[in-house]
C-alpha cells in the first residue's frame, strides 16, 4: 500500500508508522489520519508484526489537528465528517502501539500520543493542548485521558492555560514511560516493542485491554455504581437516624439496618 502522509514499515517484529508531513508540522488532516488508521489496522492484521511504532520527525511529533482544514468547517460538517473519530478505532487495536514523541506534540498530536499504550519521548519532546487558544477544547480524548494520567490540577492548567510540558515534567507526572537523548528514542521505542513482540502473543492483548478498561471505562462504570450505592444507603434506618441525629444535635444510634 502506497501512503502519501505516512511511511510504514516492519523492522524485526515491529511495525513502524512514521507521520509523514513536515511542511504542516505533521498536522493531522483527514487524510493523514486515514492513511495512519489503514496502515494501524494492516499491521495489527499482520501475524508477523507482534507491536507496533508510531512516530514523527525529530523536530515534531505532530502539531495537531490541520487548522487550516479545519477554519472554514461548519459543526455540521465537522460531526458527519468526524475525521478523529480514527482516535476510537486506535483504541481498538488488539496489540499494543508505542508513540515515539520527539519535538511538538501538540493538540490533536498529544491525544494521539496519549491514545497509544505506552509513550518513549526524547529529551526534546513538549506535550501540550492549546486548543483553548484558538476557541475549541480537545476533541479527541484529552479532556479524558489527561487527567487521568496527569491528575487534575495539571490537566486544567494544561487544556485551560496552555501550559506545555517538558520531557523530564511529562515523566514526572506519568505521561510517558521515559525519557531518553534525540539520537536514541526511536531505538528506545523499537526495543520496546520489540520486547512486547516477544512475550506470548493473546496475554499481551488480554493485559492491554484490560489496563484500558481499567484506565479508560471503569471511572464510569465505578460512578455510576457509587450512585447505585448512595442510593441503595438511603434506604437503611441508619442514614435515616444520622440525618435526624444531626438535625436534632445529638450523637447518632447506629443499628446496622
Ligand atoms: N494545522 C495546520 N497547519 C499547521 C499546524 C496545524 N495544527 N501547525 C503548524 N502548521 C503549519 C503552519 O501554518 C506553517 O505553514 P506555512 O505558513 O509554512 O504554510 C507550517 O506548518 C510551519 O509552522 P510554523 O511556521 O508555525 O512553525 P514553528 O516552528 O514556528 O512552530 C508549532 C511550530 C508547532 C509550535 C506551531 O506551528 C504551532 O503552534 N502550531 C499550532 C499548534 C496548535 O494550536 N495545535 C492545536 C490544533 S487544534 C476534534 C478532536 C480534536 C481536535 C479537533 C476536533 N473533534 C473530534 C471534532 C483537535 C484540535 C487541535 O489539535
Amino acid at each position: 500500500m502506497i501512503y502519501e502522509t505516512v511511511l510504514t514499515e516492519i523492522r524485526g517484529r515491529v511495525g513502524i508508522v512514521t507521520l509523514n508531513r513536515p511542511q504542516a508540522m505533521n498536522a493531522l488532516d483527514h487524510r493523514l489520519l486515514n492513511e495512519l488508521m489503514d496502515a494501524l489496522n494492516a499491521f495489527d492484521q499482520n501475524d508477523a508484526v507482534g507491536a507496533m511504532v508510531i512516530t514523527g520527525g525529530e523536530k515534531i511529533f505532530a502539531a495537531g489537528a490541520d487548522i487550516k482544514e479545519m477554519a472554514e468547517k461548519t459543526p455540521q460538517q465537522m460531526m458527519n465528517g468526524d475525521p478523529l473519530a480514527v482516535f476510537d478505532k486506535l483504541r481498538a487495536l488488539g496489540k499494543p502501539v508505542i508513540a515515539a514523541v520527539s519535538g511538538w506534540a501538540l493538540g490533536g498530536g498529544c491525544e494521539l500520543a496519549l491514545s497509544c499504550d505506552m509513550i518513549v519521548a526524547s529529551e526534546s519532546a513538549r506535550f501540550g493542548l492549546p486548543e483553548v487558544t484558538i476557541g475549541v477544547i480537545p476533541g479527541a480524548g484529552g479532556t479524558q485521558r489527561l487527567p487521568r494520567a496527569v491528575g487534575k490540577a495539571l490537566a486544567m492548567e494544561m487544556i485551560i492555560n496552555d501550559r506545555r510540558l517538558t520531557a523530564q515534567e511529562a515523566l514526572q507526572h506519568g505521561l510517558v514511560n521515559r525519557v531518553v537523548p534525540v539520537s536514541d528514542y526511536l531505538n528506545e521505542a523499537l526495543e520496546l516493542a520489540e520486547d512486547i513482540a516477544s512475550r506470548a502473543p493473546l496475554a499481551v492483548r488480554a493485559a492491554k485491554r484490560m489496563i484500558n478498561a481499567s484506565y479508560e471505562s471503569l471511572l464510569a462504570d465505578g460512578l455510576a455504581e457509587e450512585r447505585r450505592a448512595f442510593y441503595r444507603l438511603f434506604e437503611t434506618e441508619d442514614r435515616k437516624e444520622g440525618m435526624t441525629a444531626f438535625v436534632e444535635k445529638r450523637k447518632p444510634e447506629w443499628k446496622g439496618k
